[in-house]
């Protein structure tokens, strides 16, 4: 996805949504595979229900779905994290001063829960193949801010990362599960 917000700064942004997988392994009792559990898949006979697996073809992998607080048997796109422009946002009380580029993203409260699922932000200020820098808050200027979203339920998390002189902006959702 790549959004010309600002024409007049050429600042061409994209959003992607990555899935790493590594060998750690969690223990508490909420996992991605007991959330998985939940569901009905007769609908969808074969599907892959592993992490990155994408059983209902949205091109949402299973755990992302688990993230952003969408259905994994449900075959629907929405609710995908954004990337705009903004000016002299307020975070939490404070404005910060200049130009940021904000990513936002929902977080379920289930997700968070898990022992088996991490999550990162990370963005690049040069191209979509990277260097990839994690955000994290008060490093680079990065500032975080989030809001209870009942309907999830979990939080809508907003991720503000100052612009410089950039001209091309990315960033991405890493769902890392074991
Ligand atoms: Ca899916
Ligand atoms: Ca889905």
């Amino acid at each position: 996805m790549r959004t010309n917000l600002h024409p007049k700064f050429a600042i061409s942004i994209a959003v992607a949504l990555s899935l790493v997988i590594s060998t750690a392994q969690g223990e508490d009792v909420v996992t991605f595979a007991s959330w998985m559990a939940t569901f009905d898949f007769t609908a969808f006979p074969g599907a892959d229900l592993s992490p990155t697996g994408d059983a209902d073809g949205d091109g949402i992998a299973n755990a992302v779905e688990f993230v952003i607080g969408n259905l994994p048997n449900q075959t629907k796109v929405e609710n995908l994290p954004t990337l705009t422009r903004v000016t002299n946002p307020n975070v939490g009380g404070t404005v910060l001063v200049g130009n940021y580029l904000k990513f936002s993203y929902r977080r379920s409260d289930a997700s968070d829960d898990a022992a088996d699922i991490s999550l990162d932000v990370a963005y690049s200020r040069t191209d979509l193949a990277g260097p990839w820098s994690i955000a994290g808050v008060g490093e680079d200027g990065v500032e975080l801010d989030d809001t209870p979203n009942p309907e999830i339920p979990g939080v809508d998390v907003a991720v503000y990362i100052p612009l410089r002189s950039d001209t091309k902006f990315f960033a991405r959702l890493q769902v890392t599960v074991p």
